[in-house]
């Protein structure tokens, strides 16, 4: 098999163990966020009958697979796990030019894969099942987990090898075979992925990798009946409209979709505990996480002294090319996402809210060629505002003043997503209640809303998902169907007790 680098510019589908070509014979590119007339690759504008050849290739290789022992399927994720480690630096660098975050944070994401295969290697090793009593005698109970068979992933391009790694290794270690669709922006590292799984042993067909739009290739990939399951991160309309195709057919889907995450700062948090929390997660990969501070719930008390703190902190950032040691702050993904944030800063405006930093696109010099936008901060936001309800999904954030407590909380869970917040506080009483009242899937205590760890679950409620949990103790089991088994074991005396 050939092997990928960037210099070789054409890049091609991976299926059944091989680098093949589209039907289509076209190609669309890639391009770097910082400088978008650099090209990163051409890769295959995938269509049906690409998908087509992807569904055979795991169809033909998944039952073999899931006849290989479970430590053994574990112990390829180990090598793969050795094998990013030694590639990471070059991975990471591949996918700053690639989708423009900042290296420290391509560096991250590449260890959250390497982790990811580390801890799913070892539930190889761990029980399939659960032994449990039986109410009768000479009778034994236990439940197996079996493949569920052919799983769809549809990932996205803001963290383009720790996402498509975390639903891709538990999928393949639960003894399923794959087909992993990339977001376009960022296809490179999910086939980069894909070559180092086969270089640690995954044998042909068992991960399939197929590049091309998510309009037409994901909708035929999750409308195919014979994908078992569909695994998606993206928007939380795409999530609606997948939902609503796997649906009709009751097969299995799990979203992870979009996400306003609150911060809440009481009067008496540490303020600048809470500026440094606020200003990595609001700004961190330029905004474009799922769980990005987008909102910030302020006491009113406290307003003012921790609005000019985040300012003075968000202005020094220095944005620009992620590949710069020197950068803080990357670009967006691409020039479109420009014109989405910027329509923002115009509604913020529009609804009365105060603009206290930033709201333009960067253009000049360094950032000419670039899809650059500055660190945002609007003020005196009111919950029914939209710039304090939808996603942004850039360096923006709403800052929303409350008299107390618990409009802090009903103004948190006032709208219609559950992914993340946080709350800054010195007080145990009220960290406890938090605990209890804030409606969401992560809850951070004196952090913000980001930096969740691998083994513990990751999902949110409400329309952040659909209330599937990723990761954590169960990120096998999310992948397989439970079968509960009933042993009897009845001699003709103990039978005859029963009768
Ligand atoms: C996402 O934004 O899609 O908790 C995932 C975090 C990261 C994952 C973010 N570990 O912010």
């Amino acid at each position: 098999m050939s092997s990928i680098t960037p210099t070789q510019q054409v890049f091609q589908n991976f299926i059944g163990g091989q680098w093949r070509n589209s039907e289509s014979s076209e190609t669309f590119t890639s391009t770097n966020p910082a400088r978008t007339s650099e090209i990163i690759g051409y890769f295959q504008k995938s269509t049906r009958a690409d998908l087509n050849a992807a569904i055979e290739a795991a169809r033909k290789a998944q039952p073999q697979w899931a006849a290989i022992p479970a430590p053994e399927r574990g112990e390829i994720l180990l090598r793969t796990a050795l094998l990013l480690e030694q590639q990471k630096e070059e991975l990471a660098t591949l996918m700053t030019r690639e989708m423009g975050k900042v290296l420290k944070e391509t560096r991250g994401d590449v260890q959250i894969a390497i982790d990811v295969a580390k801890f799913i290697a070892g539930e190889g090793r761990r029980a399939e099942g659960e032994t449990l009593p039986s109410a009768f005698a000479d009778k034994f109970c236990m439940t197996v987990r079996h493949p569920l068979g052919i799983i769809g992933i549809i990932t996205p391009w803001n963290f383009p090898i720790a996402i498509p790694a975390w639903k891709t290794f538990p999928a393949l270690l639960a003894g399923n075979a794959v087909i992993l669709k990339p977001a376009s922006d960022t296809p490179l590292l999910a086939l980069k992925m894909a070559e180092l799984l086969h270089e640690a042993g995954l044998p042909a067909g068992v991960l399939n990798v197929i590049t091309g739009p998510g309009g037409t290739l994901g909708d035929a990939l999750a409308s195919d009946k014979r994908i078992n399951m569909i695994s998606l991160t993206g928007s939380t309309e795409v999530g609606r409209h997948v939902a609503e195709i796997c649906g009709r057919d009751l097969r299995r889907c799990s979203l992870e979709l979009g996400g306003k995450n609150a911060v809440i700062v009481l009067e008496d948090a540490d303020l600048d505990l809470a500026v440094a929390g606020i200003s990595g997660a609001a700004f961190g990969t330029t905004g474009q996480r799922c769980t990005a501070t987008s909102r910030v719930i302020v006491q009113k008390s406290v307003q003012q002294a921790f609005t000019e703190r985040l300012v003075a902190a968000a202005s020094t950032l220095r944005v620009g090319d992620g590949l710069d040691a020197a950068t803080e702050m990357g670009p967006l993904v691409n020039k479109g996402r420009v014109k989405a944030v910027h329509e923002y800063t115009e509604v913020g405006k529009q609804e009365g809210a105060k603009l206290v930093l930033g709201g333009t696109p960067l253009t000049a010099n360094e950032y000419s060629d670039g899809a650059f936008y500055t660190p945002t901060v609007f003020t005196d936001v009111t919950p029914t505002m939209r710039i304090a309800r939808e996603e942004v999904f850039g360096p923006f954030v709403s800052i929303v003043p409350v008299d107390t407590y618990e409009d802090a909380i009903h103004v948190a869970n006032g709208t219609e997503y559950g992914l993340s917040t946080g709350i800054f506080t010195e007080s145990s009483r009220l960290t406890f209640r938090a605990i209890r009242e804030i409606e969401s899937g992560l809850v951070y205590i004196n952090a913000a809303t980001t930096g969740s760890e691998i083994h513990l679950p990751f999902g949110g409620m409400k329309a952040s998902g659909n209330g599937h949990r990723e990761l954590g103790a169960g990120a096998v089991e999310e992948f397989s169907e439970i079968k509960s088994v009933f042993v009897s074991y009845p001699t003709a005396k103990s039978k005859a007790g029963r009768l």
